[in-house]
């Protein structure tokens, strides 16, 4: 598996600026790949806002399988003071609604305490949080029904940290897309890369291609090998020579170019055009609640 690791200092200075600003907030918004949503979680959030209750939205479910989707919501709801929502940000127009909603349910004793006092509340502030290019400024645009912050699909596209009064009743913090000093397994980095979460330009894209061709390979036997006509069981570099001879990407002398493959296949999946895939399931035996303790070593 290709070693990958991406921590740069303005994610680091953004983790810091995050931490100050949760004093303000009452709530997280945890944006997650549905794709791989066990790889997508921060494990530094978890440190970071231990005690506010949780929003999990798993984001791109229109590229992702609709069964593991199920899953997934049905396991990460399961955890107290936690509340999950899968949801299609580019196609649902009432994904604004039910995300708005779903906060206030998590926010509803607080709020009725606030009323039988006298107090009327003012609007949940709540934190949108996650990996780089999940969907976290377009999820607050489309709450605020404009296109006031910059989204584009490449990872480090925000910058700042922004309030915005997205709705009467919800003010949301856009923050920039932020991943952690040392991932867990080698598969994590893969997998953040393979949906692109992380910049290319520091990707050896070949080895990817191949990590992520054996990834799916084990969990949609076949798949592959029907979509680009392969032999049945053909190892990954196969498999980018079987793709460099369908879609004609060939070196001069004629033979495969694997690198070109390896590009092409990357911007298959990553656009949705090998189907709906997910690339992780849940594991029972693995605690979401796990800390980060050796992330620093
Ligand atoms: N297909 C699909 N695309 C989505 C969805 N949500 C967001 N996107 C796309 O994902 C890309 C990244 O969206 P952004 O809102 O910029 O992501 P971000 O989390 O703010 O990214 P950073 O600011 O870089 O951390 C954009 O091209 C969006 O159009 C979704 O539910 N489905
Ligand atoms: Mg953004």
């Amino acid at each position: 598996m290709v070693k990958i690791q991406w921590y740069p200092g303005h994610m680091e200075k953004a983790r810091r600026e995050m931490t100050e600003r949760l004093k303000a907030v009452d709530l997280v918004i945890e944006l997650r790949d549905a794709r791989i949503p066990e790889a997508s979680r921060n494990p530094l959030l978890h440190m970071m806002a231990k005690d506010k209750p949780r929003l999990i939205l798993l984001t791109k479910t229109d590229m992702a399988d609709p069964a593991a989707t199920e899953e997934w919501v049905r396991y990460l709801k399961s955890r107290e003071n936690t509340s999950c929502l899968a949801v299609d940000l580019m196609r649902d127009s009432r994904c604004g609604r039910k995300i708005i909603r779903e906060a206030l349910l998590l926010m509803q004793e607080k709020r009725e305490k606030q009323k039988a006092r006298g107090i009327r509340p003012r609007a949940v502030r709540a934190m949108a949080a996650g990996i780089p290019n999940v969907g976290k400024s377009t999820m607050i645009n489309r709450i605020a029904g404009k296109n006031t912050l910059k989204a584009a699909d490449k990872p480090g596209v925000t910058r700042s940290l922004t309030w915005l009064h997205a709705d009467p009743d919800l003010d949301l913090l856009d923050t920039p897309g932020v991943l952690w000093p040392k991932f867990d397994d080698e598969k994590t980095g893969s997998l953040l890369a393979a949906v692109g979460s992380i910049n290319d330009d520091i990707l050896d894209r070949k080895m990817l291609a191949m990590d992520t061709i054996r990834m799916i390979q084990d969990l949609y036997p076949q798949l592959l090998e029907g979509i680009y006509e392969a032999e049945e069981g053909v190892n990954p570099n196969g498999m980018l020579k079987a793709i460099a001879a369908r879609r004609h990407l060939l070196k001069e002398k004629g033979e495969p170019d694997t690198k070109r493959a390896a590009d092409l296949f990357l911007t298959e999946l990553r656009h949705g055009k090998l189907g709906r895939l997910t690339l992780e399931r849940p594991d029972e035996e693995n605690s979401e609640d796990e800390g980060a303790e050796d992330l620093h070593e």
